[in-house]
């Protein structure tokens, strides 16, 4: 037990107000629409990027806690430099994919190169989307030690 409490104070104690936690993993919903670029700027600008994501546990955590109940929201999946070689911002490996069954698609051949989860609610999965769509969007930071988080 005290060891669980111990937890749960440096959980609170390694995200900075305003971001959820999940495991090793910080998160933020954006709710101003952004094009996929100004988003991914966005994040930056507070240490972040666009979500990554690697698991079912933490897709599900993201649609059901940050997420909610918005139609549609970027993350950080691309294919912007190789067509249909998708990666993330955060430059961790593409272990995890949630795709609707189909997608990705570069929808009627335009170039659809940032990927957001999809518009249904019920099937929150993910759709490759034209980047300079406006939608609201999810940062991630890893959490670090609050001495290692100064910068010099
Ligand atoms: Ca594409
Ligand atoms: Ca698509």
């Amino acid at each position: 037990f005290i060891l669980y409490v111990l937890l749960f104070k440096l959980k609170l104690y390694n995200c900075d107000v305003g971001w959820q936690s999940f495991q090793a993993g910080c998160y933020k919903l954006l709710s101003e629409k952004s094009d996929w670029n100004v988003a991914q700027k966005a994040c930056q600008k507070m240490d972040a990027n666009l979500v990554s994501i690697h698991t079912l546990p933490e897709m599900e955590f993201i649609i059901r806690n940050i997420k909610k109940d918005l139609d549609q929201v970027w993350i950080g999946l691309h294919d912007r430099e190789m067509q249909m070689d998708f990666q993330w911002t955060d430059h961790t490996p593409v272990i995890f994919t949630f795709w609707h069954p189909y997608e990705p698609n570069n929808f009627r051949n335009t170039q659809e190169d940032c990927v957001s989860i999809g518009r249904c609610v019920q099937d929150a999965r993910w759709d490759d989307v034209p980047c300079n769509t406006s939608l609201p969007f999810i940062c991630k930071k890893i959490m670090c030690k609050k001495s290692l988080k100064s910068k010099p």
